[in-house]
């Protein structure tokens, strides 16, 4: 079996790298530096031509989608807590991941990436601050998960959807939003960090946690 992730330092791709050593799997990172547009290479687009990441090669099959990537993962390392197991538990926790993955996400891209969307550098400014604003809404809500305290957002055992939130609330800092004060979500995005396997990939990221920027 052999098993390699494309990662980027910082990405959402955080999220299965995050899963993957917390698995105790043997894989193999490999870093993809998206700010020297290593992602529109020839060879990275042979490989996935929507030039993303994160990308699963398991055995030479290649895997895109966080979800698609997080489920392929689940079932074939059910013991790693990946999602809870069955149930109502499971059903919840993969609606909030399509919600995290299908509407937080794509909000934070809009913030940091507003030329992907207009060519206008004053409706980008616009878009920009609209989309800081709805992203802050959002980060409520994973907030008021998160004050919950499960104490992790599956419940008994870290799962994917800590790694999310942390990525996500790490994000927000880049959006203006101070994390402290999301304080609930910001004790789970420490307690995280904090576990060894986690730790390990932040290292291998080289991620500060808390990257507010008040906004200018
Ligand atoms: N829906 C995709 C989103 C992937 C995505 O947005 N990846 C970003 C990083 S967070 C990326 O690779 N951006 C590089 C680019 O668009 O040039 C997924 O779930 O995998």
């Amino acid at each position: 079996m052999s098993l390699k992730l494309f990662f980027a330092p910082g990405a959402c791709s955080f999220v299965p790298h995050a899963m993957l050593e917390l698995a105790g799997v043997p894989f193999e990172p490999v870093m993809v530096k998206l700010h020297k547009g290593e992602q529109r290479s020839a060879e990275y687009l042979a490989m996935n031509p929507r030039g993303q990441v994160p990308v699963l090669v398991d055995d030479g099959e290649v895997i895109t989608q966080i979800v698609a990537i997080l489920l392929h993962l689940d079932a074939k390392f059910p013991q790693a807590g990946i999602l809870p197991a069955s149930g109502l538990a499971r059903t919840r926790a993969l609606s909030t991941l399509a919600w995290m993955n299908n509407t937080v996400h794509p909000t934070f891209t809009h913030v940091f990436m507003p030329q992907r969307f207009t060519d206008d550098e004053g409706a980008q400014k616009i878009i920009r601050a609209f989309a800081a604003n709805s992203y802050k809404g959002l980060l409520g809500e994973i907030e008021a998960m998160a004050a919950q305290g499960a104490p992790w957002l599956c419940g008994e055992v870290p799962c994917a959807l800590d790694a999310y939130a942390l990525t996500l609330l790490r994000w927000g800092g880049y959006a203006g939003i101070d994390p402290t004060t999301l304080p609930a979500t910001w004790a789970l995005a420490q307690r995280f960090a904090a576990l060894p396997a986690v730790a390990r990939v932040i290292e291998r990221e080289r991620l500060q946690l808390n990257v507010y920027q008040p906004a200018h």
